[in-house]
């Protein structure tokens, strides 16, 4: 028994002072494992954190984008080089002058996207949207005309114009009330945008009414618009509010990432 090499080494351990060295470096084991587990735990869930606000920054951004007008920038129907159609879907069209839409020229090309409308006389929408009290709607539009059409002088004004009520159709918006709008100095070669913004007043009579919105062309010659846009603000913070919640974030992280890692080290 007193030979065996094994028994007062194996008593040693087994009566042996917890606080020694070797005790330690068996009880820092498993801490350690557990800190690490911990690590990789709180660096998951940061990450599905970070995830998580940028899920929500895409729908931020889309909220942001959203326009109220159908068709907005007269890229339906899908048209190629050379095309022009009657055809302008979304809108309606006082049709005793010819309207459209075209194909990007090298006389006039798009604000946005590859077509823009031409138009003789006025063009309407009624759009989906119910005038709220207190909301602010901005409008904007941009408007030009082709090289190869002057004017008997340029520039000429264009009337980007809000409406309230009534019912769209033929181009005008009978039985509507004009609420406001901006007229848009046209020239040769380019677009130029215009905006209109309207708060609706305490007490205004067209809360519950529907939004519309007309184009009309002064003077009645070839006039191209693109880029129609109604928005309301967003409710959703904004990107940069959004930039400062991610940087907080991160921040957070490695502050968290560098006391885990300290913890492992002592
Ligand atoms: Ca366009």
């Amino acid at each position: 028994m007193g030979d065996d090499p094994a028994g007062p080494d194996a008593g040693g351990r087994g009566g042996g002072d917890p606080a020694s060295a070797h005790g330690g470096l068996i009880a820092m084991k498993p801490f350690q494992t557990l800190g690490a587990v911990n690590g990789m735990r709180l660096l998951n869930r940061l990450c599905a954190a970070g995830l998580a606000a940028l899920i929500m920054l895409g729908f931020a951004q889309a909220a942001a984008a959203q326009n109220l007008i159908a068709n907005p920038s007269f890229e339906t129907p899908t048209l190629t080089a050379g095309q022009t159609t009657t055809s302008v879907p979304g809108w309606t069209v006082n049709s005793s002058r010819p309207s459209g839409i075209a194909y990007n020229i090298p006389e006039l090309t798009t604000s946005s996207g590859n077509q823009w409308l031409f138009f003789r006389r006025e063009i309407s929408q009624q759009t989906t949207t119910i005038i709220e009290a207190g909301q602010t709607y901005t409008l904007t539009g941009d408007f030009g005309v082709r090289t190869d059409r002057p004017f008997p002088a340029l520039p000429q004004p264009a009337s980007l114009e809000l409406w309230a009520g009534g019912t769209a159709m033929n181009g005008a918006i009978p039985g509507g009330t004009f609420i406001g709008g901006t007229g848009v100095d046209v020239v040769a070669g380019q677009f130029t945008p215009g905006t209109f913004v309207w708060t609706v007043p305490p007490g205004s009579p067209f809360v519950g009414q529907l939004l519309s919105v007309r184009l009309t062309p002064s003077v009645g010659d070839e006039i191209a618009a693109d880029n129609i846009s109604l928005t309301t603000p967003s409710t959703v913070p904004t990107l940069s509010e959004w930039a400062m919640i991610l940087l907080g974030l991160m921040l957070a992280g490695g502050a968290a990432l560098a006391i885990q890692r300290r913890r492992m080290t002592v």
